[in-house]
């Protein structure tokens, strides 16, 4: 298997759950830190237009959205699954609120006025303004990133003090052992911990304190930092998987060797257009040519992501 590549950026909370995950699996992997704000020129050839991070890479395989990379992850690793059967369906339901719901609270949260003192974002009106402009058009067209802060923070200390509760009794979030719902709900609390200046909205709950620092302990993994333009030239010189799967239930009346747009419901509505590989209830996967980078096969998450056929 080719070397796994994160495009990623250090401040980025859902890059956060998957370094902490390939942490706790012990790998190795190579990481592009990519721009906080568009344009992400080394990026876009790989995606097609997919914006959010993280995304990642093996040869000329792109794999967008953290849920479908950390089920990728754990199943290259399988050793310590996150996922055990015995609760899966209700761990992806849980990870999906906490990574949708649960995240826009706690980004309310984490851009409150106070929490904005001292972040190098803000620091001059120009840095602010083109961070303000990037994320609306991040948004455009969505109500899914933003919420009132003070309806927020009554969510965000419901949550706070009912895991604190769960972990007084339970090591992980997951039980005895941690699951993808405590990489997702641990990413949250990161976003906050990270900010000194609104650090002490965790202070009252101790075992979620407890919990993060074990969580931490599992490390980022041996992180190699290399050049986007290497990642792209990877890419340029790798063969795309060409696993093809129709799925078994037509339940989208879409085919595999459609041509098709890929984009998610929630927010970042720009759409990857490409020839659909695979299709199945799990994963949709549009093959595509670019330029740069070559012929890439890039690959989404059913849950969170909307296909559409393109008229010829
Ligand atoms: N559902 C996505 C959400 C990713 C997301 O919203 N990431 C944030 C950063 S943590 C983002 O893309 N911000 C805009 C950007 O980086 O351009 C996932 O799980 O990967």
């Amino acid at each position: 298997m080719s070397q796994i590549i994160l495009h990623h950026y250090p401040e980025s909370p859902f890059s956060e759950k998957v370094r902490l995950l390939l942490g706790y699996k012990n790998q190795a992997y190579d990481a592009v830190t990519i721009p906080i704000i568009m344009p992400k020129p080394y990026l876009m050839p790989l995606t097609g237009g997919y914006r959010k991070t993280p995304v990642m890479q093996i040869g000329a395989d792109i794999y967008c959205d953290s849920a479908l990379i950390c089920q990728l992850i754990d199943h290259l690793f399988p050793e310590n699954s996150i996922y055990p059967v015995s609760s899966s369906a209700s761990d992806i339901a849980l990870a999906n609120w906490t990574d949708t719901f649960f995240f826009r609270v706690s980004v309310a949260v984490a851009f409150q006025p106070r929490a904005l003192v001292n972040n190098a974002l803000f620091a001059d009106e120009a840095a602010a303004s083109a961070f303000m402009a990037d994320r609306a058009q991040l948004s455009a067209g969505s109500t899914q990133l933003s919420m009132d802060f003070e309806t927020a923070l009554v969510y965000f200390h419901g949550h706070m003090k009912r895991l604190d509760n769960q972990l007084e009794a339970s090591a992980f979030v997951g039980g005895q052992n941690p699951t993808i719902v405590d990489f997702s709900t641990y990413h949250c609390c990161w976003f906050i911990h990270n900010n000194e200046a609104i650090r002490d909205t965790l202070a009252p709950y101790g075992h979620v304190a407890a919990w993060m620092e074990v969580m931490a302990s599992f490390g980022q993994g041996e992180l190699t930092e290399i050049q986007g333009q290497t990642a792209v030239d990877i890419a340029r010189e790798a063969t795309p998987s060409s696993d093809s799967k129709a799925a078994s239930n037509q339940f989208d009346g879409i085919n595999v060797g459609d041509e098709v747009e890929v984009m998610p419901i929630d927010y970042g509505f720009q759409p990857v257009r490409g020839t659909l590989q695979l299709s199945s209830l799990e994963e949709l996967v549009v093959r595509r040519v670019d330029q740069e980078a070559g012929e890439l096969a890039v690959h989404f998450p059913r849950l969170g992501f909307q296909i559409s056929s393109v008229p010829d």
